[in-house]
């Protein structure tokens, strides 16, 4: 087998390079390649090393499909300081992306040079680790502590023109690396530069005071993630312990949490979500529809939020509204999403007047017989959502795609009122859709498999997370969510309050606690959706109870000022409501409830394991692909905590017979209705195997 990476003397400059395709990740191969090609350059005439990537991108880190397995050598840090005691001077060239165990070669390097594109950063964090091969001593030593754990807790990498500001790259170049990096070498060599090792360097310690707050601001940011406090202790001490001592800290810490949870739950996460992409019956290289312009029907908050995405990615939209004061008032919230993103910094207001200037606001719809695509944003009505798509086949030309946003509604009943249902979809967008990241994409009976891989493709050119769901009540996501809201209620009613559900949740790692999220997202949603079923498809009457009473008064969540909870007015903080709990107290002695003490296992067990059967039947109905998709979408669509790896994750790490077993009691001391174990869970705990393990053999 030939090695991903070749060595070469080419005049004075030993180029090594790596070619280990798609990311050049540094697998045991590439490490051993490495480390031969500098061994070599030590003995041959070169008087400079330069290290170079093929392909798209320069080292993205060391290959995760390695992790969890047994260690091989040569091991990264080692190779890394072989390279950096190289006698003779080492460059680094990056283009594309060096993160992680890339970076980190780069720092171990004696010089650094980048294409402007390219960007530089240390993600580990986002895996549940540190850097492990010098990162947190190198880095530091380079730009100081405090910039180099913003940098490392934050694992988002930085622009070339910045890390060249922060002293981490030497030198840019426009246009070809490659030539930049060999006429930089040889100018080296004519200055007779010598080996520059940043191990050498020493940087200054921080006060106690400094290093206090800083441990408070990143504890209060990892919300339960344990890799951000080890990186502040490891960088801290590149100021207080020897070059040696501060690896031999590092290495500690980094195996601590590749063998942690966190790290494995992280891990799956990542894999999980580019596996999400792929859809198992539909090739890769199925050819997709050229898509250049979008058009949106309904340009109320989602329409304008997705208008957004698709403006923000370069991709001319047609808004559409039925007259021009509702098109001025979903162009003027545009407008002054624009102006939050400008002031706060996030964007200039050239940048923002670029991207508004590509949606165009119309009420003719036959303005919408050109575009490539449309999405359908109105209203949650089935017939009105019916009369816009046979509207849409009448106007649009052929091969366009028509998709809609619908949260509930029946793809197949919407597709089958035109004449092409082949060329129907949902996608469904998050809320606010110009941030949320995730995107379900429904697959209809009839969609087209190139319409699919069409909007799949599209997904993340406009930087989406895509999960794709099979029609059902709900897909994914809010098909699960009425479970865990329906065990929240309850929790609250038999005896909790909002706020001690809420703050057991976020014990957990929710972003928010369930109730919160009601009067985030208008205690009325829910009602209204209610009015319109069936009593025999609302759920449970004593779980909507208390929520009723409340919107019945008026209280309807954050936008009225109290919902669940009360919020203050300048601050938006939410404070428990006396005047809540008497309603609860009141509406639970009505209900002939005895309210009891439920303490925070009760609502874990009740809310999670309630969110995890129904994704089991999910799994069971094949609406979704697989359980690492249904992890994607709850940690992209609904705060569930990454570092917990998404409920079907988590359900493994509990144990499928607690799960059941607990499940069990509940039907007995809490509700027959409520607590049916899914027939999955049933079998996977009778074949005594695990949810992963299943889904591997599928
Ligand atoms: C580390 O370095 C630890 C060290 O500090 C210490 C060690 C001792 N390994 O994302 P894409 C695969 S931790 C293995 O779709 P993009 C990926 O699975 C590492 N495989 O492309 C996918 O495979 P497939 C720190 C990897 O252009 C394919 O490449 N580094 C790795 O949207 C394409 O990926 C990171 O955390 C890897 N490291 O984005 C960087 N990276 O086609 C992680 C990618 O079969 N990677 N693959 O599905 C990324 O952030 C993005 O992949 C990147 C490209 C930005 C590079």
């Amino acid at each position: 087998m030939t090695s991903p990476v070749s060595y070469s003397l080419e005049g004075r400059i030993g180029v090594i390079r790596i070619n280990n395709p798609p990311v050049n990740a540094l697998s045991q191969a590439v490490r051993a390649g490495l480390e031969d090609a500098i061994k070599a350059a030590q003995q041959d005439a070169s008087g400079i090393v330069l290290i170079i990537c093929d392909g798209r991108s320069f080292v993205a880190g060391a290959d995760i499909t390695e992790f969890g397995k047994p260690p091989m050598e040569p091991f990264l840090p080692d190779l890394l300081g072989a390279i950096e005691r190289s006698a003779k001077p080492v460059v680094a060239a990056i283009h594309g992306t060096a993160l992680g165990g890339g970076f980190e070669l780069a720092l171990a390097s004696h010089y650094r040079c980048a294409l402007r594109s390219a960007k530089v950063g240390l993600p580990e964090v986002k895996l549940g680790l540190l850097p492990g091969a010098g990162g947190t001593q190198r880095l530091p030593r380079i730009t100081g502590i405090g910039p180099a754990i913003q940098m490392m807790t934050s694992g988002a990498p930085i622009s070339a023109s910045d890390a060249l500001t922060a002293g981490v790259v030497d030198k840019i170049f426009d246009g070809e690396l490659e030539a930049g990096a060999r006429a930089w070498c040889d100018e080296l060599l004519s200055a007779d530069t010598q080996p520059r090792r940043t191990s050498d360097r020493s940087v200054d310690a921080l006060t106690d005071e400094e290093l206090a707050a800083i441990r408070a601001q990143v504890a209060k940011r990892a919300r339960g993630q344990i890799a951000p406090m080890e990186i502040v202790e490891a960088a801290a001490a590149a100021a207080t312990k020897s070059f040696e001592e501060g690896m031999k800290l590092e290495r500690e810490a980094f195996m601590r949490l590749i063998q942690g949870e966190q790290s494995a739950a992280l891990r799956h996460l990542f894999f999980a979500e580019r596996e999400a992409a792929k859809i198992s019956d539909i090739p890769r290289d199925t050819p997709k529809r050229d898509i250049q312009t979008i058009g949106i029907v309904g340009g109320g908050t989602m329409g304008g939020g997705i208008a957004m995405s698709f403006a923000n990615a370069g991709i001319p939209v047609t808004l559409i509204e039925v007259n021009d004061e509702a098109l001025e008032r979903g162009l003027g919230i545009i407008d002054k999403n624009y102006g939050i993103t400008v002031s706060k910094g996030k964007l200039t207001e050239e940048a923002a007047a670029e991207r508004r200037q590509r949606i165009v606001g119309s009420t003719d719809f036959s303005d919408l017989a050109s575009v490539d695509l449309v999405i359908e944003a109105v209203f949650e009505n089935l017939e009105l959502k019916q009369d816009i798509f046979r509207r849409l086949d009448e106007t649009c030309k052929p091969g366009a795609i028509l998709a809609t946003n619908t949260s509930y509604q029946d793809v197949n009943a919407i597709a089958l009122v035109t004449a092409r249902p082949g060329d129907v979809i949902g996608l469904h967008f998050f809320s606010p859709a110009n941030i949320m990241k995730l995107l379900e994409v429904v697959r209809g009976e009839k969609t087209a498999a190139d319409v699919l891989a069409t909007c799949m493709a599209l997904a993340k050119k406009i930087r989406k997370v895509p999960v794709m769901s099979r029609v059902c009540y709900g897909f994914i996501g809010n098909r699960m969510l009425q479970d865990y809201g329906r065990e929240a209620q309850l929790c609250v009613i038999e005896g909790g309050t909002p706020d001690s559900v809420d703050s057991a949740m976020e014990a957990f790692g929710m972003a928010m606690g369930p109730l919160a999220v009601f009067d985030l997202a208008g205690m009325d949603v829910g009602y209204k959706a209610r009015e319109i079923l069936p009593d025999d498809q609302k759920g449970d009457p004593r779980a909507y109870r208390v929520a009723d009473v409340l919107v019945e008064a008026g209280r309807l969540g954050q936008k009225t000022g109290a919902g669940m909870y009360r919020y203050d007015p300048d601050t938006r903080r939410r404070e428990p409501d006396p005047e809540v709990l008497k309603i609860i107290e009141r509406e639970a002695g009505a209900l002939g409830i005895k309210r009891r003490n439920i303490d925070d296992k009760e609502v874990h067990d009740r809310i999670l394991f309630a969110l995890i059967n129904e994704g089991m039947n999910i799994l069971d109905e094949r609406i979704a692909q697989r359980p690492g998709d249904i992890d994607v979408v709850y940690v992209y669509g609904y705060g569930f905590p990454a570092h917990r790896g998404g409920p079907m994750h988590y359900a493994d790490v509990v144990g499928l017979p607690v799960i059941l077993e607990t499940i069990r009691s509940f039907r007995e001391t809490l509700s027959a209705e409520n607590w049916t174990p899914s027939p999955l869970l049933e079998r996977l705990v009778e074949q005594g195997t695990t949810l992963s393990e299943w889904a591997r053999n599928r």
